[in-house]
C-alpha cells in the first residue's frame, strides 16, 4: 500500500515536472534526478516496506556522483585505483583467455565472453548493474579506493563538447582525452550486415592513440571482436577476441553523436515516455532499424576508437564504467518513478536470454542466475539485483 502511495506521489511529481512551462529541459532532468533521490530515501525510511531483506539504510547509503562534481583529489584517487587494477595479475587462466593479463582485463574478458547473452536481452540492465558494482568493489577492496563509482552525464557533455569536459579534457584529473587526429576517415556504418537500414555516424575528431592524460600509455590487451571502424569495416582479431593483442587505447571523440542521441531531450524522452521495461530498454539501446542508437549507443559511439566501438571489448576503455554507471542511473531514476511495478513485480524485467532473441531462447526470469566468470563473484539471481537499495547494493545517485 505504502509503495503504491509513494508511486503515486512520484508519478504526480513527474507530471508536475513536465507541466511546468517555465522550466528548461536541464531543470526538468535535475528535478527527476532529485525525485528519484527523494523517493529512494522515502523507500528506505518506510518501515512498512517488507520486501527488502538487507541492511541498507539511509544512514549507510553510498552516493555515486557525476565526474565533474568530484574534487581533484577524488578524481585522482579513482584514476589511481583503476591503474592499480590494471597492474594486478589476472585471475583468468591464460589457457582460457591468453590476452587477459590484469585484473582490469578479467572484467573485459568476462564481457567479451558473454556479449551475446547480455545485450538486447532480459538481463541487460541487471547484468550491467551488477558488473559495474563488482568493478567498483574491486577498486575498493583490491586497490584501496574509498570513493564510489562516478558517472558520465551525457547531457552535460552534449552541451560543453566532449573535449572541454572534465572527463575528456586530457588533464591529469581526466580519464584521458581524444585520440590523435587521423584525417579523411570514412563514416562509421552500423548494422550493415543485419539486413536493416544501416546507420551512418561521422568518424569523429580523433582516430589514433590517446595522447594525453593518465591512460595515454595504457595497453588494450583483448579484442577486437567486432570493432566498427571507419569506412564500414568491421575488425576482428583473427586469433580470436581473447587472444593477447596489446595495442594503444584509441579514441575518436564524436560530439555529433553525443549531441544527437544522448542529449537532454533524448534522456527526458527515455525517462518519461517509456511505459514498460521493454519500451525503456529498447529505447535506451536503440530499436534496430529505427535509425536511432539510443542513449546507450550514443555514449559508446561518441567515445569512438578501439575498443570504444566494439560492443564486446568496450569495457577495455576505462570510461566504459562511467558510461554504464550513467546507464544504471537512468534505470534507477525510471524505477523510482514507479517502484511497485518497476522493481517489485514480475513486469520489472522483460526479454529473453539471447541478443534480440536470436537464436530464439527462453524468457529471462527473476530466478535466472547471472555470473561473471573470473572477474568477480558470487553469481546472483536477477530478482535480487532489481533495486539499488537491497541485495548486494546500497547506493543512490546525486
Ligand atoms: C536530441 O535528441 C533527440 C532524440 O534523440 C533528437 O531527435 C534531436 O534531434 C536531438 N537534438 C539535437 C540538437 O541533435
Ligand atoms: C566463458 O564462458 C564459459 C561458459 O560459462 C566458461 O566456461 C569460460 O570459462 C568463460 N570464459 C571466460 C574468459 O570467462
Ligand atoms: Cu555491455
Amino acid at each position: 500500500m505504502r509503495a503504491g502511495f509513494f508511486t503515486l506521489l512520484a508519478l504526480q511529481a513527474a507530471s508536475a515536472v513536465l507541466a511546468a512551462p517555465t522550466t528548461t529541459e536541464e531543470e526538468q532532468l535535475a528535478n527527476l534526478a532529485q525525485l528519484a533521490f527523494d523517493q529512494s530515501k522515502a523507500e528506505l525510511e518506510d518501515q512498512t516496506v517488507t520486501k527488502r531483506s538487507g541492511t541498507c539504510s539511509w544512514s549507510n547509503i553510498k552516493i555515486r556522483r557525476e565526474w565533474g562534481s568530484l574534487s581533484s583529489t577524488q578524481k585522482k584517487s579513482y584514476i589511481a585505483a583503476v591503474k592499480c587494477l590494471q597492474s594486478k595479475p589476472a585471475r583468468t587462466p591464460s589457457s582460457v583467455a591468453p590476452g587477459a593479463k590484469t585484473r582490469f582485463d578479467d572484467f573485459v574478458a568476462t564481457h567479451i565472453n558473454q556479449t551475446m547473452a547480455i545485450h538486447y536481452t532480459g538481463n541487460f540492465l541487471s547484468w550491467h548493474r551488477y558488473y559495474v558494482w563488482m568493478y567498483e568493489k574491486a577498486l575498493q577492496e583490491e586497490c584501496g579506493y574509498t570513493g564510489t563509482q562516478p558517472y558520465w552525464d551525457w547531457a552535460k557533455t552534449a552541451i560543453t563538447g566532449l573535449e572541454n569536459s572534465p572527463i575528456f579534457d586530457g588533464s591529469d584529473t581526466s580519464l584521458s582525452g581524444n585520440g590523435a587526429f587521423i584525417p579523411n576517415q570514412g563514416d562509421i556504418i552500423l548494422g550493415a550486415s543485419s539486413g536493416l537500414p544501416p546507420i551512418y555516424l561521422p568518424p569523429g575528431s580523433g582516430g589514433g592513440c590517446v595522447t594525453s592524460g593518465p591512460f595515454k600509455d595504457m595497453k588494450v590487451n583483448l579484442g577486437p571482436a567486432a570493432l566498427d571502424a571507419p569506412g564500414g569495416v568491421v575488425v576482428t582479431n583473427p586469433d580470436g577476441p581473447l587472444a593477447y593483442n596489446p595495442r594503444c587505447l584509441s579514441r575518436s571523440l564524436t560530439d555529433e553523436v553525443n549531441k544527437k542521441y544522448s542529449n537532454v531531450t533524448a534522456i527526458l524522452n527515455l525517462l518519461l515516455k517509456s511505459k514498460t521495461i521493454n519500451d525503456f530498454q529498447m529505447t535506451m539501446q536503440g530499436v534496430p532499424g529505427s535509425g536511432n542508437i539510443g542513449v546507450h549507443g550514443g555514449g559508446h559511439y561518441s567515445l569512438g576508437g578501439d575498443p570504444g566501438r566494439d560492443v564486446y571489448t568496450s569495457p577495455g576503455d576505462p570510461v566504459f564504467y562511467l558510461h554504464h554507471s550513467q546507464i544504471d542511473r537512468m534505470w534507477w531514476t525510471w524505477q523510482m518513478l514507479s517502484p511497485s511495478s518497476r522493481i517489485y513485480s514480475d513486469s520489472a524485467i522483460f526479454g529473453t536470454n539471447t541478443f534480440m532473441n536470436m537464436p530464439p531462447s527462453a524468457d529471462t526470469t527473476l530466478d535466472d542466475i547471472i555470473e561473471f566468470g573470473y572477474a568477480a563473484s558470487p553469481p546472483l539471481r536477477i530478482g535480487d539485483l532489481l533495486t539499488t537499495l537491497d541485495g548486494p547494493f546500497c547506493y543512490v545517485y546525486l
